[in-house]
Order: structure tokens, then sequence, then C-alpha cells
């Protein structure tokens, strides 16, 4: 089989929302990507976090796609390995995102040659896995929203729901949010928060011991994510497991964060890491230090990463990317049902608006 023809495009959706929101619809754009060959068979794949940079993403990974026409799309390791020669390596950022798309849809591309769900073919230990409701127990909301909000998502049959803090002006009403939440659904529900960086090491070791009592599941990027050794002093200092590693590109941050003892949790982004095959690496470097992985994100095709691997923990269930595809993985109970067509089991809606 040979590559013939790669085609990008610069798409927009509407932000989609798990419960309803009291805010002015909004858009959200990602780079998409078709990769067709001699075999009829084509491949999909897409990445993110190109925003104002969007048009220099889709050019990256068009310069970079036209690299490898007329290659053969099975052996992946071999066609990446050829591309981060070519880039001369490159740098983390936009040539890691650019790699993401293509190397999905490689492996689009394999699943639909062989007549296996992605699943299956990186490992397939199972075909459904716990999912946590995310991007709707924001900042911006007031904790009577919070509560209510967490109410509706257990109703939906959510068994876990991941809030954010971060931004108060004081500790207590730091921890007052939490509490809003625990008051609402109880202790049976797995509670997750997000930092999202804002705190140092003295506030997140300060705050983080105020909120032990509510036992949350994890805590997440509770400082900023390049700060291995002042991550590693909160892992020390708190008992609840912390979790990171969505921001940081390629494969060897990793290494880092777990060597020192950074976290007890590692989330890969599936853009940010530069596509599956360096994910399931990453998912296989945290096996070693007996730690469990999480996805960040794209929920659709990180369901066939989460359940190949027996140290996949959770896959975060943010909807923005699902308005992309014609169908997407069922929820049942609150757990994905990994897809069983072949390939990622994907196809992008036919009628998507393209802004580039
Ligand atoms: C997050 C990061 C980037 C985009 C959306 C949401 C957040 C998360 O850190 O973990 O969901
Ligand atoms: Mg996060």
């Amino acid at each position: 089989m040979i590559l013939t023809n790669a085609s990008s495009r610069i798409v927009r959706i509407p932000v989609q929302h798990l419960v309803e929101v009291d805010q002015a619809p909004s858009t959200i754009e990602f780079v998409i990507l078709e990769l067709d060959t001699n075999e009829g068979i084509q491949g999909i794949g897409y990445t993110f976090y190109g925003g104002i940079l969007n048009r220099a993403l889709k050019e990256t990974i068009d310069v970079m796609a036209s690299q490898i026409i007329g290659n053969d799309p099975m052996p992946i390791e071999a066609v990446m390995d050829k591309l981060h020669r070519t880039t001369g390596a490159g740098p983390g950022g936009m040539v890691t995102l650019a790699l993401s798309a293509i190397d999905i849809a490689l492996w689009d591309i394999k699943g639909k040659a062989l007549e296996q769900p992605l699943c299956v073919l990186l490992g397939g230990y199972r075909n459904r896995v716990p999912a946590y409701a995310s991007g709707t127990l924001m900042r911006q909301y007031p904790v009577e929203y919070l509560a209510k909000a967490s109410i509706k998502l257990i109703d939906m049959g959510f068994h876990q729901i991941k809030t954010f803090l971060g931004t108060e002006p004081t500790a207590a009403r730091e921890v007052e949010r939490i509490r809003g939440i625990r008051d609402a659904v109880g202790y049976d529900v797995d509670l997750m928060c997000d930092i999202g960086q804002y705190w140092d090491v003295g506030q997140a070791i300060q705050i983080g011991r105020l909120l032990e009592e509510y036992q949350l599941f994890w805590l997440e990027d509770v400082v900023m994510h390049d700060d291995y050794q002042g991550m590693a002093r909160v892992a020390e200092a708190l008992s609840m497991p912390i979790c990171a590693g969505e921001l940081v590109y390629g494969i060897t941050p990793f290494r880092q964060l777990l060597e020192s003892r950074s976290i007890d949790i590692a989330m890969i982004d599936l853009f940010r890491v530069g596509g599956i095959t360096p994910w399931m690496k990453v998912a296989a470097l945290a096996a070693a230090f007996n730690i469990p992985v999480v996805s960040h994100l794209a929920p659709e095709i990180h369901v066939h990463l989460v359940a190949a691997v027996p140290n996949g923990l959770t896959i975060e269930y943010m909807p923005w990317s699902l308005g992309l595809f014609e169908e997407t993985p069922t929820l049942e109970d609150g757990q994905i049902v990994v897809p069983q067509k072949p390939g990622l089991g994907l196809a992008f809606k036919k009628d998507l608006e393209v802004v580039g």
C-alpha cells in the first residue's frame, strides 16, 4: 500500500456542553487531516492547540505530510522516524502537534487495512473504560451552580467528575467550592480537581492539606508543568494523588516527571505527546513506575488507547471535539464503550464549516 494524497483543513464547530450553560454560544477550531492510499483506504486524524496559529499548524502538517506521499503507511515507526529526521527532530510545539495528526491518520489506515479496531491493535486490554465528566464545573461559575451541575452529571450516569480551582482570592474560598460539590454529591462519586498551574508550591501544600478531607481522586497541575522538583515536593507533602503531564511535549519530560516522583498519575495529551505511537510509549514508561495513565481531551480517540493498556485509569470526557464526527463512542453508565469498527471507527461530518 502507498500513500497517494494528504489533505488538511481548518474547521470550526460549536462548543458542546454536557450540561446546559448560561453563556453565549461559542466555537472552536481544529486542524483535520485525511490521508489517502492507492488501495482506497483513507485514514483520518486531527490536532488541536493551534489557536491563532492554526494556519501555521496546517502549513506544518501539509509540508510534513507531503514528505511521506509514496511511502507505505503500514510501518508507522519508520514513517514517523523519517518525519522526525526531515524536520531535524524539530522543536516541540508546532512540529509535535502536526506530527500527531499524521500519526493518528496512519494508525487509522493500519486498523482499516487489518480490519481491526485500533484498541485491539494497541493491546486490546478491555472493551469499555470509565470516563469522567469534564468541561462543566468550571472556574467562572459560582459554587451554587457547581453543586447543581454536579448532580446533573451524576444523573447522566457519570461516577467521576472534574472541577477546576486556582483563581479564588483566598484558600478558604478555594476549599468552599470543593465542599459545595461534596455536599451535593456525597463521597461515592470520584471528584477530580484541576488547578491549571495557578498555585505555587507553598499554596499547593497549604491548600492541598485543607482539601485532603474531601478525598479528591486526584489534584491536577498543581504548579507549573515543568517544575518537576516543586511538584515532587507537593506530591511528597500530600496524601491525595497528584496528576500532571497534559502540558508537556513528546516523551522525554515524562521521564523527569516519573523519575523525580512528581506525579502519582500521568496525564497524556494525544496531541502534545505527538500522536498514538508516543502515547503508548509513555503509558509503558508509566507502567514501569507502577503509575496509571489518563487521557487529556479527544475522548473519541483516547478510548482506544486507555482501553488498550492495563494501567489505563480513566478517560477525560470533554465534549469539545465530538462535533467533528458523524458518530462518537457510546457512554453507558459512566463508561465509554470501545468502538468495534476498524481503525478509529470515526468519520468526519460531511458539512463541517471549513475556515482555512
Ligand atoms: C484543559 C486544558 C486545555 C484545554 C481544555 C481543558 C484542562 C483539562 O487542563 O484538563 O481539561
Ligand atoms: Mg488539565
